[in-house]
């Protein structure tokens, strides 16, 4: 008994050190008191009762909530949009999969902007459901593969990977591949897709490049009040790439996966275009999976002060003010029903708010329950390691705040009841 005193003593000290954010709550009886929206009372008060209402009342008002307050709107339709397949092998990973390079332009106002898709497929059926999420620092750091070129993007400057001038070089190959568990993917069946974010919208607050600026009329040198920040930018990216995915003729189903903040978009993804088949949100966090209201963690006003240019500027009024929201993030969630969903935390990711990313899919399962689909149905989180895995899953791992092979491992499981 001493000893696991001593080691959560030790466990929570150590969390503390590895936590800059020390004002911020980590303490679960320092949670306010808080009401959550309720998912079937609409906004006027009307009872929601059927999957009807549901989808023509009540999840159209949430969603134009979440598109005009939280995300952004997308300003207005492209002129224009094309691909272009770079490259095709049919050897990749000692011959088990086939490779394709797809580059997707996008076009509006006389301006393009062109981002990469590096596709691997099993060999052995002619059509593979995939796995489509973004990467942090290029196509090529997913893989060892020499076939995939070195993004010339902006890229974060990262001292680990010795990127200092905000561009990749070739030592960056290959340094993120235990975040993609692509050979497990494969022997499973399934493909991936993948595309380096910053190619859609670099990820700095300015708004002057990646897709915002396409839309830009004389003068304008950032969105509108109501319009998109850069996740809604990603999101719109995945979207588009969706369009390619669904016509390549060796693709069945796409999950939209994203890791973080871009887990975030891999969400707002998912609640804006319903051709996705199923949801991954691993560590999501704070504008991602975890209710806002807890403020534990990472907290509205902290996440869009250091990332002013993630949100429409409109959801800087709930900045230290998550109680006059009307919504809460569980309704982003109910916005994938009625389609499988999986929501991921880690232990030592307090930042992100596991126990809020875990009710979050709880109280998101009564509209799964409209379309008789099983959801969470437990209002304490599971051990450490027991996913529950129904329509809505959730799990939560030792460790930190990254993707693993074991985060891998559950979602290959959970899709394998629901892909073709
Ligand atoms: C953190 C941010 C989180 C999460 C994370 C990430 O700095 O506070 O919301 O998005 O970055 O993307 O890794």
């Amino acid at each position: 008994m001493k000893n696991h005193f001593f080691f959560a003593l030790l466990f929570l000290s150590a969390m503390a050190l590895a936590q800059p954010e020390e004002s911020y709550n980590y303490d679960e009886t320092k949670v306010p008191k808080f009401q959550l929206p309720d998912l079937l009372t609409s906004f006027s008060g009307n009872a929601i009762e059927t999957q009807q209402q549901w989808e023509e009342n009540r999840r159209f008002e949430i969603l134009q909530f979440f598109e005009k307050q939280v995300y952004g709107k997308v300003p207005d339709r492209l002129d224009e949009y094309s691909f272009k397949l770079l490259e095709e092998s049919n050897d990749a990973y000692g011959g088990k999969a086939r490779r394709k390079q797809v580059a997707i332009s996008l076009k509006k106002n006389k301006r393009t902007i062109t981002y990469n898709m590096l596709i691997y497929l099993p060999k052995g059926n002619p059509t593979a459901p995939v796995f489509l999420g973004y990467n942090f620092y290029g196509n090529h750091t997913v893989t060892t593969d020499p076939k995939v070129p070195i993004t010339e993007a902006w890229v974060s400057n990262n001292k680990t990977f010795g990127i200092t001038d905000n561009k990749a070089s070739e030592n960056t190959r290959s340094v993120r591949t235990h975040r993609w568990a692509i050979e497990k993917m494969l022997d499973n069946g399934y493909g991936l897709a993948t595309i380096y974010y910053g190619e859609v919208d670099p990820d700095k607050n300015d708004f002057s490049d990646g897709v915002h600026q396409l839309f830009y009329q004389e003068g304008q040198d950032k969105p509108k009040t109501n319009e998109w920040g850069s996740i809604a930018a990603w999101a719109f990216g995945l979207s588009k790439a969706m369009d390619y995915l669904e016509n390549d003729g060796n693709i069945s189903d796409v999950i939209v996966f994203g890791h973080s903040r871009l887990g975030k978009a891999a969400l707002w993804a998912g609640a804006t275009d319903k051709r996705f088949a199923g949801v991954i949100s691993n560590d999501s966090g704070c504008g991602g999976a975890a209710l806002s209201k807890r403020k534990f963690g990472e907290t509205v006003e902290r996440i869009n002060t250091s990332f002013p240019h993630w949100f429409a500027d409109s959801f800087k009024k709930y900045n230290d003010n998550e109680r006059t929201l009307p919504v809460d993030q569980h309704q982003l969630l109910a916005l994938m029903a009625p389609r499988p969903l999986y929501v991921a935390s880690a232990v030592e990711d307090q930042w992100a708010d596991p126990k809020g990313e875990f009710l979050s899919t709880h109280y998101a399962s009564k509209v799964y329950e409209l379309y008789g689909k099983e959801g969470v149905t437990a209002t304490n989180m599971p051990d450490v390691e027991q996913p529950i895995q129904k329509t809505v899953a959730y799990h939560i791992r030792n460790g930190k705040h990254d993707v693993t092979d074991y985060d891998w491992e559950q979602y290959i499981v959970w899709a394998k009841t629901f892909t073709k």
